[in-house]
C-alpha cells in the first residue's frame, strides 16, 4: 500500500466543496505579509459600521478592482477606498497567482480573484455568523489564508439554525470554500489574548474573491 490516506500535505475536507490545507502557505508567509504590508500602508485598516449601526470588532481593509465594504446604506462591493476616495490598491500579482494555484489545488482550477479582503482582529474581535453572498457570481470559491494569532473558525450548514463544526485555524492555514458549502454560514469566535513572533497580538485573514 501507499501512505497516500496519511498524507498531511493534502487537502482536508470540512465540507462538500470546503478544502483545509493545514500550514500551506508557512514558507511563503514571509512574503506574503510583506505584500499585505505595502497594501495597508495604501489603504489603512479601518474598522467600518454595518447596515444597523454597530462597529464591526475586526478591521479590514481590500485591495484589487472593488473592495467589500459596509455603512449605514449596506454591504457591497466599491472600486474606490471611501477613506480616501482613490481606488483601491491592485491585487499584487504574486498574491492572485498564489490564490489561483491554491483553488486549482482544491479542486477549482481557473480561479481569477479580483477582491482580496483583509481582515485584521485584535485579541477581543470576532466575527458573527454570517453568509459571504455580496459576490456577483457564487459559483466562484473563496480563498481563505490566516496568519498571526490562532482563533476558531465556526462553520455551520445552509441555515442559520444549523450546528456549527469548531476548528481551530493557525499561522499558515488555508481554506478553499465552493461548490455546495460556498453559501453555509461561518463566523470567527472571540480571538483569545496573545503573542506572534510574525504579527504580534493580532490575527490576519486574507480572503482572494471574484466579486464581479
Ligand atoms: C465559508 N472571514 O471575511 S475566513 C469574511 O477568518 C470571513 O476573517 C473569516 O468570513 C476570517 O467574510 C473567515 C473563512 C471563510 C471565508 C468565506 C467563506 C469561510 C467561508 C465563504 C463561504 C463559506
Ligand atoms: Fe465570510
Amino acid at each position: 500500500m501507499t501512505w497516500d490516506l496519511f498524507d498531511s500535505d493534502a487537502p482536508l475536507p470540512l465540507a462538500p466543496g470546503a478544502w483545509l490545507r493545514r500550514g500551506r502557505v508557512l514558507a511563503e508567509a514571509a512574503d506574503i505579509l510583506a505584500v499585505v504590508a505595502s497594501v495597508t500602508a495604501q489603504a489603512p485598516f479601518r474598522r467600518m459600521e454595518t447596515p444597523g449601526g454597530f462597529t464591526m470588532s475586526a478591521a479590514m481593509t481590500s485591495c484589487g478592482r472593488v473592495g467589500w465594504l459596509t455603512d449605514r446604506s449596506g454591504y457591497r462591493y466599491g472600486p474606490r477606498d471611501p477613506l480616501s476616495d482613490r481606488p483601491w490598491p491592485p491585487l499584487p500579482p504574486f498574491l492572485s497567482t498564489l490564490a489561483g494555484t491554491l483553488a486549482a489545488e482544491s479542486g477549482y482550477p481557473g480561479f481569477q480573484p479580483d477582491s482580496c479582503l483583509i481582515n485584521r482582529y485584535e485579541p477581543g474581535a470576532r466575527m458573527a455568523l454570517h453568509q459571504d453572498k455580496d459576490e456577483r457570481d457564487l459559483s466562484a470559491p473563496i480563498v481563505s489564508l490566516s496568519f498571526g494569532l490562532s482563533a476558531r473558525f465556526l462553520f455551520g450548514g445552509a441555515r442559520r439554525g444549523d450546528p456549527t463544526q469548531k476548528i481551530p485555524l493557525h499561522h499558515g492555514d488555508v481554506v478553499v470554500w465552493g461548490g455546495p458549502s460556498r453559501l453555509f454560514f461561518h463566523g470567527i469566535g472571540t480571538v483569545p489574548k496573545g503573542h506572534h513572533p510574525a504579527l504580534g497580538a493580532a490575527r490576519l485573514n486574507l480572503t482572494f474573491r471574484k466579486a464581479l
